[in-house]
């Protein structure tokens, strides 16, 4: 039994390439399970998929989507039917939208949420009936399909089933670790390309230490790994990172977690197990931004002195009605000011994402997020136009009380220069204005272009440089 999992490229993210950690978990999973697997992701590929599957043969591909890319997956799904493979999708959008993938021809199977154990077992049950029943249409084995849990299938005559959803995996350190090595890494890019001093071309690997987040801001979309935190032991985390470290050469990691430091005491043991295991020679950051109201001084001290160059947090806004009533963060401007001052203290490169046009902004409520970034001066601030996902509470206020513009799901990139709704009483040109606004005020300050222009990154990067600038400068 051969498998192929595939994710498709990422052009709504175009300006990194960075591996899939779900798809390395699947195939951790496959493998330690006794399958051959391998991994296509298309954004570092120098073949096609229909090249791959005509060199080679696979019996079942199974393809990854978030929201914006689900078109490419299904495109994918129907060169693998072309090449004679079961095709399977999972991940975020398939767990939100099932059934408009189980309608289209090309899709004989969707898994949703956390899908290790339900393809270990349905590939186990591929395998059997490969021995048994090989010549039945695949819809004619009900009774196989229907026994596992968080399955979607069809019967033969197009009905679709959708099996009772799998309890999130319990236990974290119960599954194999992600197979790192099928990643083709020397073609990816590193984990954040604006960033001063670290290697572009660097062995970046990501690792997610727990899954899940209790907090329900309302832009997040959170079907995957849900609201409960699980995390893992301490000990199995650094066992992970020690492989990546001196078996695969890593020289950038990436901590991917909805929240990794929601345990205070549990983040700075991780910390002080990089030092003593002297893993810390390898610099790390965080990818996704750290929880601003589950840190303090001492945290900031222990991570820089286990490696971490850089530390990004959720601001989102600098109004407060905004920021409580809205995206609902829980958190407070003097817990952001402090995690702030607390990084920078411990010589930690800061990095602020910031969101403009949610429901209800006004000139005012925008302009206060941009005095607040000023104010706050991270390395790095990343700002965003609102963009509603499907299942998060800004999608049903949107599609409540708003306009969504987005014709297909491809439009639903959260890198997008244009506002993505209509909402009453906010003007959307209002919205790109003040985004595009936020890019030149804080990037374009005499400050900051000083420290561009004696920056070695800057010169070694020079043309990239000059097309951010021009983005921003001539393109509002
Ligand atoms: C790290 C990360 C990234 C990284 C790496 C991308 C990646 N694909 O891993 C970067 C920064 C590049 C990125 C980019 C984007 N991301 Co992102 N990202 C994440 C983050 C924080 C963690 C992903 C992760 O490692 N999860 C842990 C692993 C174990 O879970 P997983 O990848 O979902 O895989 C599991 C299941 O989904 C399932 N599964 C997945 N694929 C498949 C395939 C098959 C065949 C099967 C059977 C099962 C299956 O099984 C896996 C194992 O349990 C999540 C938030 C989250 N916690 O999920 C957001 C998240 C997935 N990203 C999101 C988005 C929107 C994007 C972008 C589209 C942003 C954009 N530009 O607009 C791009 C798309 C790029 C891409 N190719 O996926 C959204 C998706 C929402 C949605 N409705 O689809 C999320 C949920 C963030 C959020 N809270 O809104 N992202
Ligand atoms: S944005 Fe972060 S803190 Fe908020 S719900 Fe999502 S993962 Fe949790």
């Amino acid at each position: 039994m051969k498998i192929l999992l595939v994710s498709p490229e990422a052009r709504v993210w175009n300006s990194r390439t960075h591996i899939h950690n779900g798809l390395g978990y699947l195939a951790g999973a496959l493998l330690n399970a006794g399958y051959v697997v391998d991994i296509f992701d298309g954004a570092v590929e120098e073949e096609s998929l229909a090249a791959r599957l005509t060199r080679q043969h696979f019996d079942v591909v199974g393809i990854s989507a978030p929201t914006p890319l689900i078109h490419d997956a299904w495109k994918y799904a129907r060169v693998a039917k072309e090449h004679g493979a079961i095709t399977i999708l999972g991940g975020p959008h398939l767990t939100l939208m099932p059934d408009e993938s189980m309608q289209r021809a090309e899709v004989d199977f969707v898994v949703r949420g956390e899908g290790e154990e339900t393809l270990v077992e349905f590939v186990k049950a591929v395998d059997e009936r490969r021995t048994t029943n090989d010549q039945e249409p695949i819809p004619n084995d009900e009774q196989r399909w229907s026994e596992i849990r968080g399955l979607s299938w069809k019967n033969a005559d197009g009905k679709i089933f959708h099996n009772l959803d799998r309890p999130l995996t319990p236990n974290l350190d119960a599954l194999p670790f992600p197979a790192h090595h099928l990643f083709k890494i020397s073609r990816y890019t590193n984990l954040q390309p604006l960033t001063d001093g670290l290697d572009k071309h660097a062995r970046s690997y990501t690792i997610v230490t727990s899954r899940g987040c209790p907090y329900k801001c309302t832009y997040c979309s959170k079907p995957i790994t849900g609201d409960t935190w699980r995390a893992r032991s301490v000990d199995n985390v650094l066992r992970e990172w020690k492989m990546l470290v001196e078996d695969l050469g890593a020289t950038e990691i990436g901590v991917t977690d909805d929240i990794w430091n929601l345990d205070l005491e549990r983040a700075k043991e991780l910390c002080r197990g990089l030092i003593e295991m002297k893993l810390n020679r390898v610099p790390w950051i965080t990818i996704h931004g750290m929880k601003v109201n589950h840190t303090d001084a001492e945290l900031f001290q222990l991570m820089k002195r286990a490696g971490c160059k850089r530390v990004g947090f959720g601001v989102e806004s600098g109004d407060e009605d905004i920021l409580k009533r809205v995206v609902k963060k829980s958190q407070t401007f003097a817990q952001v000011r402090a995690a702030f001052k607390n990084a920078k203290h411990a010589s930690l490169q800061t990095m602020g994402f910031f969101i403009y046009g949610m429901p209800g902004e006004t000139e005012a409520t925008m302009e206060k997020t941009t005095r607040l970034a000023l104010e706050l001066d991270p390395d790095l601030a990343h700002f965003m136009i609102a963009s509603p996902y499907p299942g998060t509470q800004l999608w049903d206020t949107v599609k409540r009380e708003g306009k969504l513009y987005a014709q297909n799901w491809s439009e639903l990139a959260i890198q997008s220069d244009h506002a993505h709704f209509d909402f009453p009483g906010m003007d959307t040109q209002m919205v790109e204005r003040k985004w595009h606004e936020a890019y030149r005020r804080f990037y374009f300050r005499p400050q900051r272009l000083w420290k561009r222009a004696t920056s070695w990154d800057t010169w070694k990067n020079l043309p990239e440089r000059v097309r951010d600038a021009q983005r921003f400068f001539v393109e509002s």
